[in-house]
């Protein structure tokens, strides 16, 4: 695509926004700017092509389709039918799954489709068929009172938090800890690594209705195939949150017994992470629960977004493009590179280094909490995020860790090189910076101390070292 006309397509949407409200025009352009400008280290942020941002913005927005390609509760949906097939086949077709739902709005929704497909599949469809009736509406007020109470009354077991676990997977904080009794499985506490062998102990001891796999801050591999097996083991449905790293598995750096698509029952992902689409979720799954699946719109989902199916279509088929295999190889090359850099200047990270996207770095080694760190890495034009570590003493607010990833920076094409030299940087500031007392002397889990003179270093460093790799190079809004 050239230059020009992706320029003219977002200098124009600009202008039209312009004439209407030039404060959100100069907020998009401001975007823009301070994105160029960022070493954009947040392992779940990525940069979507131009084709698949241009691909949100038009009237598909406009359109309710509730229900499923072909069988909508709404007219006038043959548009809206091609986009969703369309995404859904090249969803099918990248991961080798036998069903896609693209209907998601995120990942939170995603997951939400999948617990209730398995207490539909697993909980309510058995009822039905005791009860002798056909949907839910036909149940006896005693037979829907008792089928409420078993639907409420289900087991999740998943990764806990501090080991890398998302919040989605059963903790009380999230809709999903409110409806299911969940227990964790975590870490070894001396290699940081998932010990399967206790996996199966727990699950043997809860029994689980589901088993979930997957995570947001474990900087390894799972081994998908012996989880199954777990799951198998005790009769539980085996899910996978591959959010983070459906990229991996899309690009191939993930196969085997690490791809979870031939081995989980049901699979969720989001689509902007590591796979670079719109900001969004999508659901695989195997056939038998592909019926309850379609119905999570209006189950738990408000009306899809055509205009975001549209751009997921656009995205994934530029993961079926033969360069998205390098890109992701890139990534995971970008990781250990960053990790090494790290390590060989002394920082302390999780289970030692990264086999995915992500490293998680123990900043209690430099003296600091991870909101301490953020903040000043933050000073020096570094993003990244505060993160738990494993048993962290800090607890999910201040935390002990600093999650960076690097689906980003290797979408703007950085290599090994530039990270070792971001590295270099992100040491520089750790070390450079000290934890702040409160009034009353005691240690302050916020508040530190930073040469802004330094700070202002790093940063004009990070902006040198991002000059080589232009982001959107293609559009120019001047
Ligand atoms: N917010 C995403 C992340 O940063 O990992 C997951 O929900």
């Amino acid at each position: 695509m050239s230059r020009n006309a992706e320029s003219t397509a977002f200098r124009s949407a600009l202008e039209v926004i312009r004439a209407v409200e030039p404060r959100v025009a100069d907020a998009i352009g401001a975007e823009l700017t301070d994105q160029r400008e960022s070493l954009k280290l947040i392992a779940s942020e990525n940069y979507a092509s131009p084709a698949t941002l241009l691909a949100m913005g038009n009237w598909f927005s406009d359109k309710y389709a509730e229900g499923t390609v072909g069988r909508r509760f709404y007219a006038g949906c043959q548009n809206v039918d091609t986009v969703e097939a369309l995404a859904a086949e090249h969803a099918r077709e990248l991961f080798g799954a036998a069903h896609a739902y693209v209907q998601p709005h995120s990942g939170i929704d995603a997951n939400l489709v999948a617990f209730w497909a398995v207490l539909a599949d697993r909980v309510e469809s058995p009822a039905l068929k005791k009860a002798q009736v056909r949907q839910v509406n036909d149940l006896t007020e005693a037979d829907w009172f008792a089928l409420r109470r078993e639907l409420g009354n289900q087991r999740m077991l998943g990764m806990s938090l501090d080991a890398g676990g998302h919040l989605t997977h059963g903790f009380r904080p999230n809709i999903s800890g409110k409806m299911f009794d969940q227990r964790s499985y975590g870490t070894d506490p001396a290699t940081g690594l998932i010990d399967y062998d206790r996996v199966a102990e727990v699950a043997r001891e809860f029994k689980p209705l589901i088993l979930v796999g997957g995570y947001s801050a474990y900087p390894r591999k799972v081994n998908f195939r012996i989880l199954r097996e777990i799951a198998d083991s005790v009769g539980a449905t085996f899910m996978v949150d591959m959010a983070h790293f459906a990229g991996l598995v899309a690009g191939k750096v993930f196969t085997g017994d690490f791809d979870p698509v031939p081995h989980a029952h049901i699979v969720t992902t989001t689509t902007h992470k590591s796979l670079r689409g719109p900001r969004g979720g999508m659901v695989l799954c195997q056939p038998e629960l592909a019926d309850q699946v379609d119905r999570g719109c209006p189950m738990v989902l408000g009306g899809p977004l055509p205009h975001v199916m549209a751009a997921k279509a656009v995205a994934l088929a530029e993961a079926r493009r033969p360069d998205f295999a390098d890109y992701a190889q890139r990534i995971v090359d970008n990781a250990q590179a960053l990790a090494e850099g790290l390590l060989s200047r002394g920082a302390k990270l999780v289970t030692g280094g990264t086999d995915n996207h992500l490293v998680l770095i123990d900043v209690s080694g430099y003296g600091l909490t991870g909101r301490q760190a953020e903040q000043a890495l933050l000073d020096s034009g570094i993003v990244t995020n505060r993160n738990s570590v494993p048993q962290d003493p800090n607890g999910a607010w201040y935390t002990s860790g600093i999650r960076i990833g690097t689906p980003a920076l290797t979408t703007r094409g950085l290599g090994t090189a530039e990270m070792d030299q971001t590295a270099e940087l992100m040491h520089t500031v750790l070390t450079q910076t000290t934890a702040g007392a409160n009034a009353d002397g005691t240690p302050s889990k916020a508040k530190y101390t930073l040469d802004p003179a330094l700070a202002d270093k790093i940063a004009r460093q990070a902006t040198d070292l991002l000059a080589p790799f232009p982001l959107y190079p293609t559009v120019d809004l001047t």
